[in-house]
């Protein structure tokens, strides 16, 4: 079987922990590949690499920076099949969800090309004469960057992309479950012309890799894309830098009884079950007006008992597998503590008997608000159906979750849209549309428990650059700011 390296200052080496560790294809638990054990000491190694990159790459003229970038979309889009296949094999996803991950990388890496000719800061007038204030942008210096494995491309190509055009040099551990999708994206990078030690890719576990980084002194900003667990964690370890977290989400949709029940369906369909629920964006919560409960629940539970589980690589595949056995034993236990909470199973509530990590789409019905099913992520496929009053309960149930990435309402009511637009407490808000499918020019990230941080759009940018500001005297005297007029 292949095994394959890490990289460190252009060379793609063994770990220096002599151990490694296999990717298996969730549907066939096949291994694709072993993959290095990093550690501490090739952690220590990358970020003097990226150290000694930085003063090169910092002051390479940011529209030659986005140059290399443009080149790397298009290599990007002439390997959008083979890379697609790649993460339906290594991550599961089905086959035109994978095509999705790897045009969102696509997009992302264009539009942070066009930034290397923007990069704005901006002027203001001087309470003075003769003075000129000016903000400019300056990159931070060495940046870790930890991804997961749900979109693994895009969630790479959204952090690796920005930080690079700002002029950083990265060190970049990929999740453990999708190596090989990163190193083949870190390759079309390396392709492209990113000069040696400006990326540096060490994989491995979170303890012994992820660790080193977000405690290494010379690492000034983390980014990191996971679980609240490890988001606390490294909130914990990483002293005083900048750190980046985009953790959970228990995302809802709510349903009016003034919706089109149908489009309300579709989204839920694909908010819900689409790359098996496995994304923070997730709508793992249908939060329906009573007086058409019963009509959406049918029409619902129809389309889901019809969804086809299977590999992702197989185009009549609905919903791919889970990413790993772990997933499929805590989606168990979730759906085991709905049952037992009083919520009632309307379709699926097992796992799948032969190999592959599947997992039956799961709907539940008759769930409340404070149900453990209602309140904690599940990342995987299973939705509850929560019914309310009207409006103002339909607010207060989605806020009652300690996270608040993305929502989506469907009504045909400009008022209530526009209420749910301002009052729900989330990052994101969808009308008439589900909670999945942000694009690459605008900010993407949550408040509350689910991170601190915006990504991709020009707020990607603001996650990557120091702004220092400038004052520039030119009266040729000594001008005091709040004292002379
Ligand atoms: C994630 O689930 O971690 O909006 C990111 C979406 C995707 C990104 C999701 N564009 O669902």
């Amino acid at each position: 079987m292949k095994a394959y390296k890490i990289l460190i200052d252009g060379k793609w080496i063994n770990s220096e922990s002599g151990e490694t560790f296999s990717s298996l294809n969730p549907a066939t638990e096949q291994a694709l590949g072993r993959f290095q054990s990093g550690n501490e000491n090739d952690v220590n190694r990358a970020v003097d690499a990226a150290e000694r990159a930085f003063e090169t790459w910092s002051s390479t003229p940011a529209p030659k920076r986005g140059e290399i970038l443009l080149r790397a979309a298009t290599l990007l889009r002439q390997e959008k099949e083979s890379l697609a296949r790649l993460v339906s094999t290594e991550m599961g996803k089905v086959i035109k969800e994978a095509r999705g991950d790897v045009q969102e990388a696509i997009d992302i890496t264009e539009y942070m090309a066009g930034e290397g000719r923007r990069l704005f800061g901006h002027t203001t007038p001087s309470e003075l004469r003769d003075k000129f204030c000016m903000t400019v942008r300056r990159p931070v210096g060495v940046c870790g960057l930890i991804s997961p494995w749900n979109f693994p491309i895009a969630i790479p190509a959204w952090k690796l992309t920005p930080a690079l055009i700002c002029g950083n040099a990265i060190v970049f551990k990929p999740a453990s479950d999708t190596p090989l999708c990163a190193i083949k994206f870190v390759e079309i990078l390396q392709k492209a012309g990113i000069p040696p030690g400006v990326i540096n890719l060490v994989t491995g576990s979170g303890e012994h890799a992820g660790l080193p980084i977000v405690r290494h002194k010379s690492v000034r900003c983390i980014s990191f894309t996971g679980s609240r667990e490890t988001g606390l964690r490294i909130t914990k370890e990483a002293g005083i830098k900048r750190v980046g977290l985009e953790l959970g989400g228990k995302n809802g949709i709510i349903v009016m009884e003034d919706a089109d029940l149908n489009l309300a369906v579709d989204g839920v369909i694909w908010g819900g079950f689409g790359t098996t629920g496995q994304r923070c964006t997730a709508a793992s919560r249908v939060i329906v007006q009573q007086s058409v409960k019963e009509k959406f629940e049918k029409a619902l539970a129809d389309r889901v008992s019809k969804l086809r589980l299977g590999s992702g690589l197989d185009p009549k595949t609905d919903v791919g597998p889970l990413i790993n056995r772990n997933a499929v034993e805590k989606v168990q236990m979730y759906v085991d503590i709905g049952v037992k909470e009083g919520a009632k199973l309307l379709c699926g509530g097992s796992r799948f008997k032969g190999r592959g990590f599947f997992y039956q789409p799961t709907l539940f019905t008759n769930a409340t608000y404070d149900m453990k099913i209602s309140q904690e992520e599940i990342f995987g496929p299973v939705v509850c159906i929560i019914a309310v009053k009207d409006l103002d309960e339909a607010i207060d149930v989605m806020n009652s979750v300690s996270y608040g990435l993305s929502s989506s309402i469907y009504t045909s009511s400009i008022r209530s849209a526009f209420r749910a637009i301002e009052q729900i407490e989330a990052g994101l808000t969808y009308v008439n549309s589900s909670t999945i499918g942000s694009e690459a020019h605008l900010p993407f990230g949550g408040v509350k428990q689910t991170g601190n941080t915006r990504e991709a759009g020009i707020e990607g940018i603001n996650e990557f650059s120091e702004t220092k500001t400038v004052y520039f005297d030119y009266s040729g005297k000594l001008q005091k700011a709040q004292i002379d007029s």
